[in-house]
């Protein structure tokens, strides 16, 4: 039996930390990773099952460490992998030991890198609503936890159109300050320029891009490339016209927008529909806006108490319906 303990943070880091403390450690070590021979202190490259390949050393005869990549499915698979290998996880626990149970800590831990303030109720309340394990609503838990990820990891939101129409304008108003340059120039913005935006409780990235068009200057040219890859990814995509632009085609954009965004009302009304009329100069029509926004991401109604699987393992359990393990990970004491 060893025990096996996560300790960086469950988001997204370069490197990953695990503790591997058991009984002659050596051994363990070897049917892990093939290597037979670990003398103390000294760091080795290796290959972790195939799950991923990185450093581990051995300290003691009871402890190493192992340092695989930092993403979270490595180190979901990885602790995985070592739990199949007669250990104990401990996941979070130990990094917070004011918690009651290994789910209380995960909450605990998923609180402490949720930027979306609407996450906290919502994470607090979840004890309570994991008394048991829910295994008749299995597959609405677990089609709810992408929404509500969402308040853990937040989504993208783009904004893209012609030159000039007011896009960084409206960037600025949702980050709440100048992120973004604006100026009465076609081609003022030449990178894309972002960063987190509350709309209602939820963070999002919130991203500008440069206006599209033809330009021969070589930066704006780079700058409108790399403006395709941020369009491609982005999880809501709203698209930018103002009284003397048209609207951008799905070919321009290599895709078909969310959302279509009418700017510079104040100078100039619309009648087109199924097109939301803003001035993001003057702060008119935000709010519609916002909630138009949320309502793509899914996440425009509050949140009702209802069972989250916020973390991995309970991903797991509830997808496995593992009622016994279930017990342990919510377990007291
Ligand atoms: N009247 C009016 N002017 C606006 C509004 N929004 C933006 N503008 C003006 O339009 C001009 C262009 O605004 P930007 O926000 O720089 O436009 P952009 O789409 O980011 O432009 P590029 O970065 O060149 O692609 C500026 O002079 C803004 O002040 C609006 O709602 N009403
Ligand atoms: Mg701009």
């Amino acid at each position: 039996m060893t025990l096996v303990t996560l300790m960086t943070a469950p988001t997204p880091g370069a490197v990953g930390l695990i503790q591997w403390q058991g009984h002659d450690i050596q051994s363990h070590l070897a049917r892990l990773t093939g290597r037979r021979d670990w003398p103390l202190g000294r760091l080795f490259l290796v290959d972790f099952k195939g799950i991923d390949q990185g450093l581990a050393v051995r300290l003691r005869d009871d402890w190493a460490q192992l340092m695989p990549h930092g993403g979270p499915r490595v180190l979901h698979d990885l602790c995985k992998q070592l739990d199949g290998q007669a250990s104990r996880t401990i996941h979070n626990q130990t990094r917070y030991p004011e918690a009651a149970s290994e789910l209380e800590a995960d909450m605990l831990a998923a609180l402490a890198v949720a930027p979306s303030p609407r996450a906290i109720d919502a994470l607090l309340a979840q004890g309570q609503y994991w008394d048991t394990l829910h295994l008749d609503s299995a597959p609405a838990i677990l089609q709810r936890r992408e929404v509500w990820n969402q308040l853990i990891t937040p989504p993208t939101v783009v904004i893209a159109g012609p030159a000039n129409v007011g896009k960084s304008t409206l960037t600025n108003r949702m980050l709440g300050y100048a992120a973004s340059l604006v100026a009465d120039l076609p081609g003022t913005t030449r990178d894309w320029v972002g960063g987190l935006a509350e709309l209602d409780d939820v963070a999002v990235h919130w991203l500008d891009t440069p206006g599209i068009r033809h330009s021969k200057d070589p930066i704006e040219q780079q700058a409108i490339a790399m403006a395709a890859t941020t369009i491609e990814r982005a999880n809501v995509l709203i698209v930018m016209r103002d009284p003397q632009t048209d609207w951008l085609t799905a070919k321009e954009l290599g895709r078909e927008p969310h959302l279509r965004v009418y700017n510079k009302m104040d100078c100039q009304t619309t009648d087109e529909p199924g097109v939301l009329s803003i001035s993001a100069q003057q702060d008119i029509g935000i709010e519609p806006l916002v909630k138009a926004v949320l309502k793509q991401l899914g996440l425009d109604q509050p949140f009702e108490g209802e069972p989250w699987a916020f973390s991995d393992r309970l991903y797991d359990l509830v997808q496995q319906k593992n009622e016994r393990a279930f017990q342990k990970y919510t377990q007291k004491g």
